[in-house]
């Protein structure tokens, strides 16, 4: 990754945890000019923190995590933004092996965890919403919600944010996996929060709910494969059992075997759109990857 960055650092009532952060920052050589913090109207004089240390605090567009990341990358004009959670618990040592890989995003993923950083509930919260996004986006994560991560400015440039909360992370990721980027992934370790913390189980809810509609609109063809399958497989099922019943045993089921019909033919269209929904997602990725190419030579 390229060496020009800005860390960017949402905060909400992160008084202390910012205080710890930045002084962490400087202590591994990122110089205050090259942090940005973006509050969403915290009460606690948490931008006065930044200010007093000579970093550049701007008050967030709009509310939540989402639209605060969405703020820094209008601001910012670096090649390359490091968001980081502003609760001490990413350690600022982790930043130079984010930018020393080539890739368009590069996501801190917790594996080394301090005893009592994560409850049980919420790990396993994080693990099943990965899987559940490897599932929807045909990635290989293992931490897509991690709120330390690098991504170059260019990879979402285009991107149209329809994200709220917490959902952020998943949807920086969907874009950059569904339009031919590259995400890979730095083992890092994850500590104990400082101060007191925002995400509920109810936001957990929220982003496993998000990350369908972000599959809806990035990668479509899986979820109509879905809906082609529940439809055809119990058609076939019926139709076999109405074949068996007429065959075998002399009676005619009508009704059942139009109601077969109708399943297999509404899952054979919903299969025939999934194969041109497919069809069409190659190629925009291989035309963005062509795009990319050409800005890169220029
Ligand atoms: N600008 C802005 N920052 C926010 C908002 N909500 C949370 N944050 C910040 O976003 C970061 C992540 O919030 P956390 O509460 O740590 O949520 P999390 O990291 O998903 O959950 P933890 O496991 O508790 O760390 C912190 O630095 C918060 O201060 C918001 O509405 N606006
Ligand atoms: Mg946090």
């Amino acid at each position: 990754m390229a060496m020009d960055y800005v860390v960017v650092l949402p905060t909400l009532n992160e008084r202390e945890g910012l205080a710890k952060t930045l002084d962490e920052l400087f202590a591994v050589g990122v110089p205050p000019g090259r942090v940005l913090v973006v509050d969403g109207g915290s009460t606690d004089g948490t931008c006065d923190v930044a200010k007093e240390r000579g970093v550049r605090c701007v008050l967030q567009e709009g509310r939540g995590k989402a639209d605060a990341i969405r703020t820094a990358l209008k601001l910012v004009d670096a090649d390359v933004v490091v968001v980081m959670d502003a609760d001490f618990t990413y350690p600022a040592e982790h930043i130079k092996e984010l930018l020393a890989r080539d890739c368009d995003e590069v996501i801190g993923a917790r594996k080394m965890l301090e005893p009592g950083s994560q409850r049980f509930v919420y790990r396993f919260g994080n693990w099943v919403l990965t899987r559940w996004f490897n599932l929807l986006f045909g990635t290989d994560l293992s931490d897509v919600l991690s709120g330390m991560y690098a991504v170059r400015r260019g990879a979402v440039a285009d991107m149209e944010f329809s994200s709220r909360g917490f959902s952020i992370e998943s949807e920086i990721a969907a874009h950059i996996a569904s339009t031919g980027g590259t995400i890979c992934e730095v083992p890092i370790k994850y500590r104990r929060r400082v101060g007191e913390k925002k995400l509920s189980v109810r936001h957990g809810l929220q982003i496993a709910r998000d990350m369908v509609l972000l599959a809806l609109r990035y990668n479509p063809a899986f979820l109509i494969s879905l809906a082609a399958a529940f439809l055809a497989v119990p058609g076939l099922l019926l139709a076999a059992w109405v074949a068996y019943k007429w065959i075998f045993l002399g009676v005619k089921h009508y009704v059942w075997g139009i109601i077969a019909f109708a399943l297999i033919a509404g899952g054979a269209a919903a299969g025939a759109v999934a194969v041109l929904t497919l069809y069409l997602k190659r190629m925009e990725i291989r035309v963005l990857r062509r795009l990319r190419r050409c800005a890169g030579a220029v």
